[in-house]
């Protein structure tokens, strides 16, 4: 019998990639064409891809012995988990393994942007130092810290945040937690200095923090993202920024990535970095055996270890 093939969508780990070699034929293709479908895809078992790749309907319908799409990390957004329970494809995530990084990566962007921790550092470097101070930046303790998205990761944030100053958050219903809750993100962004996003991207939560959003957080207050770019309605955040009606924001995902307006990059107001909340080797390898141990108990007929429920 020729042996299943395992479709990889995105970049991987070199002993990610070795360990899914040793369980199929990997086969490596950003976006597979007509031709290459037209002679593999009923051979495709599995697909594995990132976050922020998923899997597109087309090609999902486009592979009829699909059996499981396996995301090497915890966003889903990117596949249409309905459509695939439809045709009987179950699919993964890897929740869980990466939520310290991730909350531990948003503290470094409330520090970073509120003590202008890139300009500081560059001043250095560049040998500006010898000529003069820096503009002095902005207290972190003591700020009110809004948390858009309890979940796993917003959870992390908000224990890591308590020692710093008042947290509250937003999110669809009212947690068991001493937290103040706010009905709306527009509600948290008034009571708050530093808004943090960290909702899950869907249909509902897309362009959820907008101009309203941005107003309400107000002409001293910063946006930090660490969900995903769909969540933030960019152009509003390029005027307020521009139009100093909030005063800085620090994100780690984009609309449009790895494409960044040129607004926000020349901004002396942001801190940028690339889509690297859950980029740790420790993380990134917990990330991977996750992967392989839903593949593993898919291609042996056991329960998936971290199956995304269907709608
Ligand atoms: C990864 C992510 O960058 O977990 C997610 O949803 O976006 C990130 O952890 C990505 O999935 C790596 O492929």
């Amino acid at each position: 019998m020729t042996r299943p093939i395992l479709l990889q969508l995105s970049p991987m780990s070199a002993d990610l990639e070795a360990a899914l070699d040793a369980r199929g034929e990997r086969v490596r293709l950003d976006t597979p064409d007509a031709g290459w479908l037209a002679g593999h895809g009923a051979r495709v078992r599995i697909v594995v891809t990132g976050g922020q790749t998923g899997a597109p309907r087309e090609l999902v319908e486009a592979l009829p012995n699909l059996g499981l799409i396996a995301i090497n990390g915890v966003g889903f957004d990117k596949v249409d988990i309905g459509h695939a329970a439809a045709r009987g494809v179950a699919v993964t995530n890897t929740p869980g393994v990466l939520t310290d990084d991730v909350a531990d990566l948003a503290i470094g962007l409330v520090i970073g942007l509120l003590r202008d921790l890139p300009r500081a550092d560059a001043h250095v470097r560049s040998g500006a130092w010898t000529r003069g101070e820096l503009p002095l930046a902005r207290k972190v303790t003591g700020r009110r810290f809004g948390i858009v998205g309890l979940g796993r990761i917003g959870s992390a944030i908000a224990e890591r945040l308590k020692p710093f100053g008042p947290v509250a958050y937003t999110g669809r219903s009212r947690k068991p937690v001493e937290l103040a809750f706010h009905p709306d993100a527009a509600a948290l962004a008034v009571a708050s200095d530093v808004l943090i996003v960290a909702a899950a991207a869907s249909a509902e939560t897309r362009h959820l923090i907008d101009a309203k959003v941005l107003a309400a957080l107000g002409p001293g207050g910063v946006l930090v993202n660490v969900a995903r770019g769909s969540v933030v309605d960019e152009a509003a955040l390029v005027a307020a920024i521009e139009g100093g009606r909030i005063a800085g924001a620090a994100l780690d995902v984009f609309e449009g990535e790895p494409h960044v307006p040129p607004e926000i990059t020349a901004s002396d107001r942001t801190m940028l970095t690339p889509h690297i909340a859950s980029a740790t080797v420790e993380t990134r390898a917990a990330m991977a055996a996750l992967v392989l141990e839903n593949i593993d108990a898919f291609l042996a007929g056991r329960p998936l270890a971290t199956p995304i429920p269907p709608p």
